[in-house]
Order: C-alpha cells, then sequence, then structure tokens
C-alpha cells in the first residue's frame, strides 16, 4: 500500500454528520492518494507504520484539521472602492447624497466597467488570497457589478483567472440581475429580458458560470421578474440560488424552494413557511452575519425555524464593497455565534459541510471522508471550538489543496 502522503498526530474534525460532535476524531491520521483521501480514522487503527504507508509523512503535532473552508457566496470580483461613501454617511451625508454624488451600488458598476481587466485581476486577487489565509480552499464568485454583456463576462472571466492563479476550487455565479442599471432607469423588465435574451445565453455560451443569482428585493428585482430569470436558467441547465429576504419579506425563500434553488442568501425576512418551503426543496440557508451587521440589520434569520424544519445552514462573507467589505471567513463564524446564536458546530459545518452543499459539491468536499478532495486546513488550536471563538489573529498553519500542501498565499 503506497498513499502518497499521510498526515498524522493529528486532532480531526471530519464534519461528518451524526456522530461525535464535529465528526472529531482525536489522535488520528488522514492519508491521501491522487489528491483524494484515501484513510482518515484513529492512529492506532493505522494498518502498517505511517512511513510503510506513504511516501510523504507529515507530523503535525497534535494540530487540528478541519475540511479546507469553503466561501459560499462572495462578490470579490469589481472595480474602485466604497470606502469613501461610508466616511461620508459616518459625516452625516444622506442616502440621497451619497447617491447624487454617485455613489451606491451604480458606482461599483461604473468603476467595475471602466477599469480595465489587469487591475480588477490583480485587485480581486489580492482579496482572494486574504481568504485562502485563513483556510479557504474552495470559493464561489458571483457577477453582478457589470450589467452589460461585456463587463459581466470580464468579471466572470477574472474569478476563473484569479482562482486557477491562487489554486482554489471556484464556482461561479452569474449575477445579471443584481441591479438595474442607468441606461435602464424605470424599465426593469425591459432589463430582466436583457438578462434572460442575451447577458444569460452569451455567458453560458462561453461557459463561465456554474450558476445564475437574482436580487430579489424591493431595492432589487420583484418575484415575477426572478422567475423569469430563473425560467432562464433552467433553459440553459444552471441551477439556481437567491438573495432573499434581506431587507423584507418578499417570499424569496418560497420562490427559491419553488426552482430547488441550490440555496436561498441573506434570509432575515424569511417566514416559518419559507423555511418549510427550503427544507421541502432541499435548499440551503446561507446566512450572511457580515452584510447584517455592516447595514446595522436588527432583525436575525429564523434560525430556530431553519433547524426546526431541517434546514442545513451555511455561512459565508458575501465579501462586497457595498454591504459586506469582510474579507475573514473566521470573523464569519464568530458572528454567526454571536449575533444570530449559531453553536460553534453549526458554525463550523457552515463554512464546511453544508457550504458544500450550498455550491452542489456535498458529493466531494466538505467533510473529512474517504473519496472526497483531500483539501485541508490545519489549525494551531486547542479545541474546534476556538475558530468561533476568537475575534482577530489567524490559527491557521497549513493548507493542503487536492493533496498537494501549498505555501501560505
Ligand atoms: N445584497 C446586498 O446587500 C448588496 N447586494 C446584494 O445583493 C449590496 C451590493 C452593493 O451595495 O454593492
Ligand atoms: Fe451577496
Amino acid at each position: 500500500m503506497t498513499w502518497d502522503s499521510i498526515w498524522i498526530n493529528a486532532n480531526l474534525a471530519t464534519m461528518v454528520a451524526g456522530g461525535e460532535k464535529y465528526g472529531a476524531c482525536r489522535k488520528a491520521a488522514i492519508g491521501v492518494e491522487r489528491g483524494r483521501i484515501a484513510w482518515a480514522g484513529l492512529l492506532d487503527d493505522l494498518p502498517e507504520k505511517p512511513d510503510a504507508l506513504a511516501t510523504e509523512v507529515h507530523d503535525v503535532g497534535g494540530a487540528w484539521i478541519t475540511p479546507g473552508l469553503i466561501d459560499c457566496h462572495t462578490h470579490i470580483v469589481y472595480g474602485g472602492s466604497r470606502a469613501h461613501e461610508f466616511e461620508m454617511r459616518l459625516d452625516g451625508a444622506t442616502y440621497e447624497e451619497i447617491a447624487r454624488a454617485g455613489g451606491g451600488i451604480v458606482s461599483t458598476v461604473r468603476a467595475t466597467r471602466e477599469t480595465n481587466e489587469t487591475e480588477i485581476a490583480a485587485r480581486s486577487l489580492a482579496r482572494l488570497k486574504t481568504l485562502i489565509a485563513e483556510g479557504v480552499t474552495t470559493i464561489e464568485i458571483k457577477s453582478g457589478y457589470g450589467l452589460d454583456v461585456d463587463t459581466e463576462i470580464k468579471q466572470l472571466r477574472v474569478a476563473r483567472a484569479i482562482a486557477e492563479q491562487a489554486g482554489v476550487n471556484l464556482r461561479t455565479t452569474f449575477l445579471g440581475a443584481h441591479a438595474l442599471p442607468p441606461e435602464y432607469a424605470g424599465e426593469p423588465d425591459k432589463y430582466i429580458a436583457f438578462v434572460c435574451d442575451e447577458a444569460l445565453p452569451a455567458v453560458a455560451a462561453a461557459g463561465l458560470a456554474d450558476a445564475v443569482d437574482a436580487f430579489c428585493e424591493t431595492i432589487g428585482f420583484n418575484a415575477a421578474q426572478t422567475e423569469r430569470i430563473f425560467a432562464a436558467a433552467r433553459n440553459h441547465d444552471l441551477p439556481v440560488k437567491l438573495h432573499a429576504d434581506q431587507l423584507s419579506d418578499g417570499g424569496g425563500a418560497a420562490l427559491a424552494a419553488k426552482y430547488s434553488a441550490l440555496s436561498a442568501d441573506h434570509l432575515e425576512y424569511t417566514s416559518k413557511a419559507g423555511a418549510a418551503a427550503m427544507a421541502q426543496s432541499g435548499t440551503v440557508a446561507v446566512i450572511l452575519p457580515g452584510a447584517f451587521y455592516f447595514l446595522g440589520e436588527t432583525q436575525p434569520p429564523p434560525v430556530e425555524a431553519f433547524r426546526k424544519h431541517g434546514v442545513l445552514i451555511a455561512i459565508a462573507t458575501d465579501c462586497n464593497p457595498g454591504s459586506s467589505p469582510v474579507l475573514s471567513l473566521l470573523l464569519m463564524l464568530n458572528m454567526a455565534c454571536t449575533l444570530f446564536r449559531l453553536t460553534t458546530e453549526e458554525a463550523l459545518a457552515g463554512v464546511t459541510r453544508n457550504a458544500a452543499r450550498a455550491l452542489g459539491m456535498g458529493d466531494t468536499h466538505g467533510t473529512l471522508e474517504v473519496g472526497k478532495a483531500a483539501d485541508l486546513a490545519i489549525w494551531d488550536i486547542a479545541e474546534p471550538a476556538d475558530l468561533s471563538y476568537a475575534i482577530g489573529g489567524n490559527p491557521c498553519v497549513g493548507i493542503v489543496q487536492g493533496g498537494r500542501i501549498r505555501d501560505k498565499a
């Protein structure tokens, strides 16, 4: 028997559901062969001595190993910054004044259109590397700051390029229905027709999207418009996701469920009926505490209803310049616990097992199980709860991506 490598003297948080808390396995080892997990269990149960089993032996000296973290909802590819807007707000400017000064989401659309691909890639890669340093091995990246064919494609192409360069797993999501671009002011239905009939077909033909998303909200698009987007996605055989019920209950969760969405995200105002519908369709609830915090929201998502109905809960950064300028997935674990009262085990499942499900990758990623991808994060922590407990600091001391030790970004 020869595996490529084995990590010994590890404590595993396998995140396999149903057994020990965190699927924990102390004094353990994990063997890797051709990028996949070949063995995981107690050190004492290894069939032979480690060096007889694997070419490379890594002794982690009692560190914890979790599945590589998965940030399943981000908008990290964009141009410009909105720090100035933040500054204006704190200096007392109103939303109207900020909008008149060219602020808000349209300012990011403008900057993303105007900034060349090289510059956007450089800035976005820096953001990606910051996430990776905390153990992220899989990321989802959305378009939605282009809102025209060329710029949406530019965003998705940059997403593919930087993920390739950084060597992480990527899922891209086309979010053409993120906001109404200025050239369609007052004509949202006409813009939705453009997204369905021109932008989505172009993106799909280029093979640049793994899923389709929309912003269903009073300040975004209504339920009928969202359904048109979902129907178009179905025509292209693409699964859907939805920014749902973030600022009001627009029935977004139930709508996402009706189209068997992979996930519905935000969900602060989701009703009990919405949660029940999500359970029926197996739609994952992606909660985004960074946006809740940054916008000063007060109504948390209905976590108790999700638990009661058995809706899986994932957590992500929602990294974007307007509502969640967040580059720490570990901080989101803490906020999911402190702001939304998740348990520390639920929080870790939210960035591993359940985040994989939110991306349709549950069969291959998200837990430490034989046959799954050998994406591992190695932590200098005493207990898994430390990952949710601490604010700041980065206990990630090693990352294995597809069986290979990666350089710290
Ligand atoms: N939800 C949000 O909070 C934002 N987009 C979304 O879908 C805000 C994006 C921005 O302001 O740039
Ligand atoms: Fe978002």
